[in-house]
């Protein structure tokens, strides 16, 4: 594989063609007029402009994409993450041209992409799944009764959609029918399919996920589990590995099951399973067929370079170590800088970077699409870098990420790095007893910030309005047992 072309942009192209420069691999950028100065373009090897800057008229035109592909001579394609990473008809074409796709086959993406048949696909293999059926509701009568035998509170889930699109609490019997009815015309006009399913709502999870890795000769590798559990709009804003609640005994019994779930799919390539944890127990979530943003964090205390991994697998090579080789080394916290105002809403905020110098040091690592001086264009996701640091241990790395905010000198535009540096430093953080609604409940619940500072209060109250979904302000929050106790032992 001497060329690969990268079908995506920023901070994400640039990570991907660093390890193609490593490799001693040709890299091809493509880019829209928006991105015409942008680092990634700048770096690679060759780069093609594909388009005027919105998104469906350029980094997702598969055709002419795999084009470029033919015309350059590209033996590879990695399309990075979002875009056309779990698009199967690509993968399939850049096949059919002969183009090594960077990643799984089309059928994991279609078992997975699909919440009920990667459901099918793992419950044979008798993984931990939330109680619930794995059939799409059609009578809402028997799915009522169904209901009655899960327990309330039950979440009604999209099958089509995922990364919590899609999803509804009901709360009791009496409102199952409207939000049932309202779920169903949800999906089909968000995803063309208004197959829904339900499951027991789990009240207090964390969101832990882990990272597999398959070579096309049945060897699955845990590379350990990502900590994503606090998110803003089902976004994660702060990741860390590993875990601060995972026994080595939960990392191995989660670790296997994820390998069973890659395995499930014929799963080839780097894959994340996620799940939901609570009180000691977890339960299958889905599986994400693509690298994830988060990736890094794995990176650092494994000593792996996850695109090296991909493009060997794609290569058809095995994979040079096995499972007992793998430990972790110390911890990695990354947080996700968007360039978002605090004080308009936290829309997109467009500016010029006046000022851009990014923190330095011995395990600090900023993966980012932009120089000093540059245009924040506003046609793509507002996440304009990834902060990441390693340390022995998690005090350090919480230290270390704290200072290497500090460090971080952006003028120009607002961004979310001073939440993430309040949160990090909050005793629910750092006691490693917090869960999804995170924000919810340490930022939004007002006898919880009696006693925090003016300031506290004002950096508190505009992030809650940032990260609380209208949904969260409905469904009744009751603290883990955890949490309760940390609460309980703080006052
Ligand atoms: C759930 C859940 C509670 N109970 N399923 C969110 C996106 C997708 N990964 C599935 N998600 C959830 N599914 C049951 N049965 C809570 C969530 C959830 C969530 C999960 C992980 C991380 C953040 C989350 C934020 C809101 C809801």
């Amino acid at each position: 594989m001497k060329k690969i072309l990268i079908a995506n942009r920023g901070e994400i192209a640039l990570r991907i063609m660093r390890s193609c420069r490593k490799m001693g691999i040709k890299s091809v950028a493509i880019y829209s007029e928006a991105d015409v100065n942008a680092p990634f373009v700048k770096y690679a090897d060759e780069a093609v402009c594909v388009g005027p800057p919105p998104s469906n008229e350029s980094y997702l035109l598969g055709d002419k994409i795999l084009e470029i592909c033919k015309e350059l001579n590209v033996d590879g394609v990695h399309p990075g993450y979002g875009f056309l990473s779990e698009n199967a008809d690509f993968t399939r074409k850049a096949t059919n041209a002969g183009i090594t796709f960077i990643g799984p086959s089309p059928e994991s993406m279609e078992v997975m992409g699909d919440k009920l048949s990667a459901k099918s696909a793992v419950k044979s293999y008798g993984i931990p799944m939330v109680p619930g059926l794995d059939k799409a509701i059609t009578d809402i009568e028997k799915a009522k009764n169904e209901a009655d035998i899960i327990g309330y509170p039950i979440l009604i889930k999209a099958s089509a959609g995922g990364g919590g699109k899609g999803m509804r609490v009901v709360e009791n019997r009496e409102e199952f029918e409207e939000q049932m009815n309202l779920a169903i015309s949800e999906a089909v006009k968000s995803f063309g399919n208004g197959a829904v399913f339900i499951e027991r709502y789990v009240g207090s999870p964390r969101h832990i996920e882990i990272q597999v890795l398959a070579d096309s000769f049945g060897n699955t590798v845990s590379l350990f589990e990502r900590e994503c559990s606090i998110q803003r709009r089902h976004q994660k804003v702060i990741e860390e590995a590993p875990s601060a609640v995972l026994t080595p005994e939960l990392r191995k019994a989660m670790g296997d099951s994820a390998c069973q779930v890659a395995k499930a799919c014929n799963y080839v390539g780097a894959g994340t399973v996620e799940f939901l944890y609570e009180n000691g127990e977890f339960f299958f979530l889905e599986m994400n067929t693509r690298l994830q943003v988060e990736h890094p964090v794995t990176e650092m205390i494994t000593g792996l370079d996850l695109v090296e991994e991909q493009i060997k697998i794609a290569r058809g090579e095995k994979l040079s170590f096995s499972q007992e080789d793998l430990k972790i080394d110390g911890h990695s916290i990354e947080v996700r800088v968007y360039a978002e105002d605090p004080k308009n809403n936290f829309l997109p905020d467009i500016g010029t970077l006046e000022v851009y110098k990014r923190p330095t040091g011995e395990g600090v690592r900023v993966d980012d699409g932009f120089e000093e001086g540059m245009e924040i264009p506003i046609y793509y996701d507002p996440m304009i870098a990834k902060l990441i640091v390693h340390a022995p241990t998690r005090e350090e790395a919480i230290r270390k990420m704290t200072k290497a905010i500090e460090d971080y000198d952006i003028v120009g535009i607002e961004t979310t790095l001073d939440f993430c540096k309040y949160t990090i430093n909050h005793e629910a953080f750092k006691s490693g007893n917090f869960d999804t609604h995170f924000v919810k409940h340490f930022f939004a619940n007002p006898e919880i910030l009696d006693e925090a500072s003016d300031e506290t209060k004002k950096i508190a109250g505009i992030m809650a309005n940032y990260f609380l979904t209208e949904q969260d302000t409905k469904a009744d929050y009751t603290p883990s047992s955890e949490v309760m106790a940390w609460e309980v032992n703080r006052v």
